[in-house]
């Protein structure tokens, strides 16, 4: 029996793909033969990433989008289905953190987490779902997180967002399983990329950040992850081989979840 991990003939649309995760996850993919759909807010976002795809030899489709603008998703998706063809794989990747303690965060920054990490999923699938059930497949990969199943202090309304994106994974499984729809998640550790750049500034002293060291110290790997580290999952999940994976987050960590963390030497 051939396992078939190929993307060859598929459509993946990968969103805030421009650098960091989605970039690596959209590498990846193409390396697997996927043709790449990627979108950004800004224009010269979309420029570099196409730059950058190309240096990797990927000759990838951008568009400028915000995710949780319901009416610029869908026509970007029409546009997408009209100049490239109709999205096989999505990838909800576009997100953000606002490390704020609780008390000290105004509801509207609550609220903006909210609806990049958790709305904007949400109205991205709903696009491209139809789609899917009239050609009888379709991939979706929610990028969730640590914090979709632990809390730490500042990040409130992005752990709850990442424990809403869990479910609404688990959710999409749920309805649309009967169209052979997979929908997983994938929950990244501790990755090295623009947004945990400030977690990994060295100290005026030289000396490592202390939430750096903390990482270290709560990763049986005692490293951070690449991007890159996050691509052979992301192909499985949105190859024929995972057909029979549904509603599953697929924690690619290192370990932090299964480990207490490094004892006192
Ligand atoms: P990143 O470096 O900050 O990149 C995020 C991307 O999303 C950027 O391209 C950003 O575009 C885009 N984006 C943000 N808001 C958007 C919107 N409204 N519409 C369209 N694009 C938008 O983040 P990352 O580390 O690669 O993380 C990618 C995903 O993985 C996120 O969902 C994050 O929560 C998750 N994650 C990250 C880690 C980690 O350790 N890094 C671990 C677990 C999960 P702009 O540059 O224009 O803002
Ligand atoms: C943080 C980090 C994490 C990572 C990731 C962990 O401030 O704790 O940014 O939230 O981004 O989500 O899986």
């Amino acid at each position: 029996m051939s396992v078939n991990f190929s993307l060859e003939g598929k459509i993946a649309f990968v969103t805030g793909a421009s650098y960091g995760i989605g970039f690596a996850i959209a590498s990846g993919m193409a390396q697997a033969g996927a043709k790449i759909v990627f979108n950004d807010i800004k224009q010269e976002l979309v420029d570099k990433g196409i730059a950058a795809y190309k240096e990797a030899g990927i000759d990838a489709h951008g568009y400028v989008c915000d995710v949780t603008n319901e009416e610029a998703v869908n026509e970007t998706v029409e546009k997408i289905t009209k100049e490239v063809g109709p999205i096989d794989i999505l990838v909800n990747n576009a997100g953000i953190i606002k490390r704020i303690p609780m008390c000290e965060m105004t509801a509207a920054e609550f609220r903006q987490v909210i609806d990049v990490d958790l709305n904007a999923p949400f109205i991205v699938s709903k696009a491209v779902i139809p789609s899917m059930i009239e050609r009888g497949h379709g991939k979706i990969i929610n990028i969730c997180s640590m914090m979709s199943e632990l809390g730490r202090e500042t990040v409130s309304a992005y752990a709850a967002a990442k424990g809403g994106l869990k479910m609404l994974t688990r959710n999409i499984c749920s309805e649309y399983g009967k169209y052979n729809i997979q929908c997983n998640g994938i929950g990244p550790g501790y990755i090295e990329t623009p947004q945990t750049a400030p977690l990994r500034e060295r100290q005026p002293d030289g000396s490592r950040h202390p939430f750096d060291s903390f990482i270290v110290a709560k990763t049986p790997a005692e490293r951070w992850l690449k991007p890159e580290e996050l691509a052979g999952p992301a192909v499985f999940l949105a190859s024929e081989a995972s057909d029979a994976v549904n509603g599953h987050i697929l924690y690619v960590d290192g370990g932090i979840l299964a480990y207490i963390g490094k004892q006192p030497q």
